[in-house]
């Protein structure tokens, strides 16, 4: 049985190794969770080497993920989910920064400072084919400030 669990865990690192030099994700944080908080927004920095989309994101910590963008609506900063975002080739996408950020909905457990939270990130790429990219994002303390300045409400 663990022999079996180990190389399933060395198959899925050689999968992440060959997807590594098609994208390249940096910078992958959140904040720890505030008690009652089940939702999460992550912040990354992805760069793909070919034109790319980015069209999903999940983790078996959380129920669902969303990519989302910050909109104005009036005087109001309203969340929108996106079906896909663009990743042009060797152009660094920073979600977080301008007001997009990935949204994991429904965490199973919350978010404690020093640990890290694994998601999975789904990329198509411009001939068709789709890579999934697994990712860990640093936990934070919550009282840290980024460039998303504002509040999620959902
Ligand atoms: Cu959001």
């Amino acid at each position: 049985m663990k022999k079996i669990l180990f190389a399933v865990l060395l198959a899925m690192l050689a999968v992440s190794q060959a997807y590594a030099d098609e994208v390249k994700v940096t910078k992958a944080w959140t904040r720890a969770t505030a008690p009652g908080q089940d939702s999460a927004s992550v912040q990354l920095t992805i760069t793909s080497k070919k034109d790319a989309t980015l069209i999903g994101v999940a983790s078996g910590s959380a129920q669902s993920g969303e990519i989302h963008s910050m909109v104005m609506e009036g005087d109001v900063m309203k969340m929108r989910a996106l079906e896909s975002l663009p990743l042009p080739a060797k152009t660094p996408v920073t979600l977080g920064a301008d007001g997009n950020h990935l949204m994991l909905i429904g965490l199973k457990n919350p978010l404690k400072v020093g640990h890290k939270l694994p998601f999975a990130l789904t990329v198509k790429f411009a001939d068709g084919h789709t890579s999934v990219i697994r990712v860990l994002a640093v936990i934070k303390p919550l009282e840290t400030t980024g460039n998303e300045g504002h509040e999620h409400h959902h």
